[in-house]
């Protein structure tokens, strides 16, 4: 098994992170941003976004962090990271679904703001008003995790992967973070987990 992608990246953080829960080892191949190697033919023909993350699993070449996540949850995993119930599994499913359309547009521009951005191009009008987006996002998730300790139910499944790796993004950005209980109950208990402290845990950049 191969992963490709820079580990500054949270969508390679999350393939990582997933391998690691499931006890997996693959290979780990650095490309992409200042390492280049996505534009590469090869590479192409694995991935045609010239993005990372891909995975490479038995002749399969998969592309789309959150797939890859359920992918190696559903072939790898158990009963508990990959629900079989097809109502709990689709609970999961929409909540990793929400990551890549809701969660992450509201973070992506805080996060690009601050640390992607250099003091002089910042627009802070912009970047309270993406915080206040930001902020209103997660209040949805701490509201989800009132009554769960995870985000999919009792247990740590695939769900927690893609909104905990952003979620450490935003509790690790320098801005004001609203007092959320129960979003803070969940993520401190993913900063027990070795494999989140060593993937995702990680100096933004
Ligand atoms: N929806 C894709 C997005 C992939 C993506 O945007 N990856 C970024 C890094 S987070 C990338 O490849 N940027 C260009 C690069 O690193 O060369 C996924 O979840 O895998």
């Amino acid at each position: 098994m191969k992963v490709w992608g820079r580990p500054n990246s949270i969508n390679v953080q999350k393939v990582l992170w997933c391998c690691g829960e499931l006890n997996l080892s693959p290979e780990h191949i650095v490309v992409g941003g200042e390492f280049g190697g996505t534009d590469d033919p090869k590479y192409i023909e694995m991935n045609p976004n010239r993005l990372v993350p891909t995975l490479e699993d038995d002749g399969l070449s998969l592309w789309e962090s959150n797939v890859i996540v359920r992918y190696l949850a559903q072939r790898y995993g158990d009963a508990r990271m990959c629900p079989v119930d097809i109502r709990r599994r689709f609970d999961c499913e929409r909540w990793m679904d929400w990551q890549a359309t809701t969660l992450w547009p509201a973070l992506r521009p805080v996060f690009i703001g601050l640390i992607r951005t250099p003091n002089d191009q910042r627009d802070p009008a912009a970047q309270k008003k993406a915080e206040a987006r930001c902020a209103a996002v997660m209040a949805m998730l701490d509201e989800r995790l009132a009554d769960r300790r995870f985000v999919g139910g009792g247990a740590f499944s695939m769900a927690d992967i893609p909104v905990g790796a952003s979620v450490y993004r935003w509790y690790a950005l320098d801005i004001v973070h609203p007092k959320f209980a129960n979003l803070r109950r969940w993520y401190d208990s993913l900063t027990e987990r070795l494999a989140f402290r060593k993937e995702v845990m990680l100096p933004l950049s």
